[in-house]
């Protein structure tokens, strides 16, 4: 399935025919969860792979054996992804998924279902910066001509996997719909790992002893994510993803949108954000002038240390 140039549409969102086509959107959304899966849903550049990363050591107990030995997409397969149910087929134990797709579309079959959402969310100005570059090295993307000319297609939702902030509050709005949610931002993980794999034990309900903690955060830093082949993507052929262009573990920091947007792009985004936002339930908390965290009121159990 290489269809590199292909673009598949679903929705009104377009997506990379390399992965996608009509009949793995329709498997998603027919697809019957099981009480005991995990979901993991992110906007791409989220921190997918990081929460990827987090529940794997969280359910091996700190174990790093796993984490390095099988690569995250069959650990943790996207659910609309083609080779979904291959990978499930020979899956043992409870499964661990993952979807960019937006709410509307998976409504109906987690419907009813007590299986255990974990939506990451990071501010979407390292979000749209982190996926320009990512575009640069992923041959299965369109190539994003300038970073304004991305930019400006982020803002107005015409990037492949569709608005950022229709995602945000298709997922967020209607947390209340589903069983157990779990609301998390990538600038979380950022402050506080330790904390974050914390919540996330006692949301799987999955409890760590303090040296099994240690050892997933240990696996779970940036550093070691980076230097892990089976979550840094160089196991994918260079005519894929060509890392000679960009790396997939890039930078891994908060506020890097800093050091890329001008002051009037930095103005018109907080606009479109503002108007898009609006009516959103997440509270979106300034720590300093330049740097955003985003903070839930639908998390059961909000975060201590958070600074307003
Ligand atoms: S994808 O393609 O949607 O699956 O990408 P995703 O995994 O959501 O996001 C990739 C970005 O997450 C960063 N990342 C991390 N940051 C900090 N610590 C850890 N451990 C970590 N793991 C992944 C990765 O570097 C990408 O962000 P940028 O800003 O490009 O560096």
């Amino acid at each position: 399935m290489a269809r590199l140039d292909v673009t598949e549409t679903f929705h009104g969102i377009t997506y990379p025919g390399h992965l996608h086509t009509q009949d793995t959107f329709q498997y998603a959304m027919d697809f019957k969860f099981q009480d005991t899966d995990t979901l993991i849903v992110t906007y791409p550049k989220s921190g997918t792979t990081w929460m990827q990363e987090m529940v794997t050591l969280v359910s091996s107990k700190g174990n790093p054996v796993r984490a390095q030995t099988q690569p995250n997409w069959l650990r943790a397969p996207w659910l609309e992804q083609y080779y979904c149910p291959d990978v499930l087929k020979v899956s043992q134990g409870p499964r661990l998924l993952t979807t960019h797709l937006p709410y509307q579309l998976l409504a109906t079959a987690l419907q009813g279902s007590k299986a255990k959402v974990i939506y990451v969310a990071r501010n979407p100005k390292d979000v749209v910066v982190s996926y320009y570059h990512f575009h640069k090295m992923a041959n299965f993307l369109p190539n994003p001509g300038t970073f304004s000319e991305f930019l400006n297609a982020f803002m107005e939702g015409t990037v492949h996997y569709g608005s950022w902030f229709d995602h945000v509050k298709g997922w967020t709005s209607n947390a209340g719909n589903i069983h157990n949610f779990l609301y998390i931002t990538y600038e979380d993980m950022s402050e506080d790992l330790h904390g974050s794999l914390e919540r996330v034990s006692s949301f799987l309900q999955c409890p760590l002893a303090e040296e099994e903690l240690t050892s997933a955060e240990r696996c779970c830093s940036f550093s070691s994510m980076r230097d892990n082949s089976m979550v840094n993507y160089t196991l994918v052929p260079e005519d894929i993803m060509d890392h000679s262009k960009g790396k997939f573990m890039r930078k891994g920091k908060t506020g890097d949108w800093m050091s890329n947007f001008s002051e009037e792009q930095s103005r018109s985004f907080d606009k479109v954000f503002a108007s898009e936002m609006c009516e959103s339930s997440l509270e979106f908390v300034w720590k300093n002038p330049e740097e955003t965290s985003l903070k839930s009121r639908t998390d059961t159990e909000p975060l201590p240390h958070h600074a307003a």
